[in-house]
């Protein structure tokens, strides 16, 4: 049973983060202190806007089209892939992406730092439903500290007798100018494998740029990548640590139709073309072997600057 916005505030509410649930029956965290503001979904630890002050347009993008209900996962924000990323190996029936993204997590932590930053923290709570999927003692946890940057850091705590072999990302949806005008910096000499060719293994060239669809792999890179955005007059880094692969995604025209909750492909109009997806991932080649007793964690640093 999740908790209700009710009972939440009383137990979490500080200055600068409340709760409340929405007409769907989800419950969201909303944060607002002098760095920035951000919403999460309790759903799935979704961190669904990020807004620093000092930025007029939101950071993270969340599309306008976005559905939400129990058990579907909202289109945009930040969801959580584990503790798959992709399809399930051998199971078809299992949920693209795991699971963690479509269930409750318990709120076990919230706090107000000294640097004015808020920080919550949120358990994946399992279930009959998860454990089918996921039948190892597997413990995951997410912190969130908002403020002029974002952190994010997903914690893996194996807690059974035998190692437990992982697949993640934090799916993050940027919003940009145009998908057509951005560069994503940091991955050049990386070798990637292309979803879009058939998984054709290829080293990228220079900068990343979008002319159609993107749905790239990189695999065995650690590197800060940075979104060159000349239309918003911006960079995005995007650190991380703890992730050797990262993602690169922009749906396009056609296959944002056919998911339906991307909005409009014209400009200005908030949908695809203002977003794209730099993910900071163990996926293909890096997935992550978590010995017994012993945890892993996946953290993501986002900041804005003028350009
Ligand atoms: O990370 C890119 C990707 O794997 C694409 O292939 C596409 O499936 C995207 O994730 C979105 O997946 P979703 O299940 O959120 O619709």
């Amino acid at each position: 049973m999740s908790d209700t916005a009710q009972t939440l505030n009383e137990r979490f509410a500080i200055p600068g983060l409340s709760f409340r649930a929405d007409a769907s029956g989800l419950v969201f965290a909303d944060i607002d202190n002098a760095g920035g503001t951000a919403t999460l979904c309790l759903q799935g630890a979704h961190l669904t806007t990020w807004r620093p002050k000092d930025q007029a347009e939101p950071v993270v993008w969340l599309s306008p089209l976005a559905k939400y209900a129990p058990g579907k996962s909202i289109r945009g924000g930040a969801p959580v892939c584990w503790p798959w990323f992709g399809p399930h190996a051998t199971e078809s029936g299992f949920p693209g992406h795991g699971f963690a993204r479509t269930v409750d997590w318990k709120v076990i932590g919230a706090k107000a730092l000294d640097s004015g930053e808020t920080q919550i923290r949120l358990l994946l709570a399992q279930n009959d439903a998860t454990r089918a999927q996921w039948p190892r003692a597997t413990r995951l946890e997410l912190t969130a500290t908002v403020g002029k940057t974002l952190r994010i850091d997903l914690t893996t705590t194996n807690l059974d007798t035998e190692d437990i072999v992982i697949g993640e990302a934090l799916h993050t949806y940027f919003h940009i100018g145009d998908i057509g005008r951005i560069q994503v910096l940091g991955l050049e000499g990386s070798e990637f494998v292309d979803k879009v060719d058939g998984g054709a293994r290829k080293t990228q060239a220079g900068p990343v740029t979008c002319a159609g669809e993107v749905d790239r792999v990189y695999v065995n890179t650690a590197a800060e990548c940075v979104i060159v955005d000349p239309d918003l007059k911006r960079r995005v880094r995007v650190a991380k640590s703890g992730s050797n692969s990262t993602v690169v995604w922009t749906p396009w025209t056609e296959k944002a139709e056919k998911m339906g909750d991307f909005g409009p492909g014209r400009a200005n109009q908030g949908g695809w073309r203002e977003m794209v997806c730099v993910e900071s991932a163990n996926a293909l080649d890096n997935v992550v072997s978590v010995p017994a007793g012993e945890a892993h964690t996946l953290t993501v640093v986002y900041s804005a600057e003028a350009l």
